[in-house]
């Protein structure tokens, strides 16, 4: 039997949490195809001031979890620096991922994102569009697992 995907899901928390309902979509979108390792992105009590853990647990922990996940997709519309750490390092241990990102407000994601074809980075409008490039993408992924 085939394992459940490992999906980590990165999302602005100290960046601002203006989009927090939507990666909760994303999020509950994401659980269909696969085991989400940072379900509290989610979380809407979770303020921009984060979990209530000691900081050098939250960053090992969830280094540990990149480092074990079949895939990273990252929604990179608000700019986080956490963010912007996770995919670097993901690049660097060759993940699979996927950057997801909407024009808002005439404001540009950075040229660091979307100047790196390596990072897969997709514009989106809106829900639905952003969940048929995750299945395009996670359908991929998975027919290279079969193979
Ligand atoms: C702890 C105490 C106060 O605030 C915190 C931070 N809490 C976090 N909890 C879980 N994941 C976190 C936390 N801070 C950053 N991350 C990781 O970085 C997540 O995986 C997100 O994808 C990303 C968000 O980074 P920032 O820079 O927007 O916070």
């Amino acid at each position: 039997m085939n394992s459940k995907l490992k999906i980590y899901f990165a999302g602005s928390i100290r960046g601002g949490r203006g989009d927090a309902n939507l990666y909760a979509q994303i999020i509950n979108f994401l659980k269909e195809s696969g085991e989400v390792l940072t379900e509290h992105i989610s979380n809407s009590s979770l303020s921009n001031q984060g979990e209530n853990l000691n900081e050098k647990f939250i960053h090992d922990r969830d280094i540990s979890w990149l480092r074990e996940t079949d895939i990273l997709i990252a929604e990179c519309t608000t700019p986080s620096l956490g963010v912007g750490y996770e995919v670097g390092r993901a690049l660097e241990w060759d993940k699979p991922m996927l950057c997801l990102y909407r024009i808002k407000e005439g404001k540009n994601i950075s040229a660091m994102i979307c100047g790196n074809q390596n990072l897969n980075p997709k514009e989106y409008k809106n829900l639905e569009e952003a969940k048929e490039i995750i299945t395009k993408f996670i359908t991929e992924i998975n027919d290279k697992k079969i193979k």
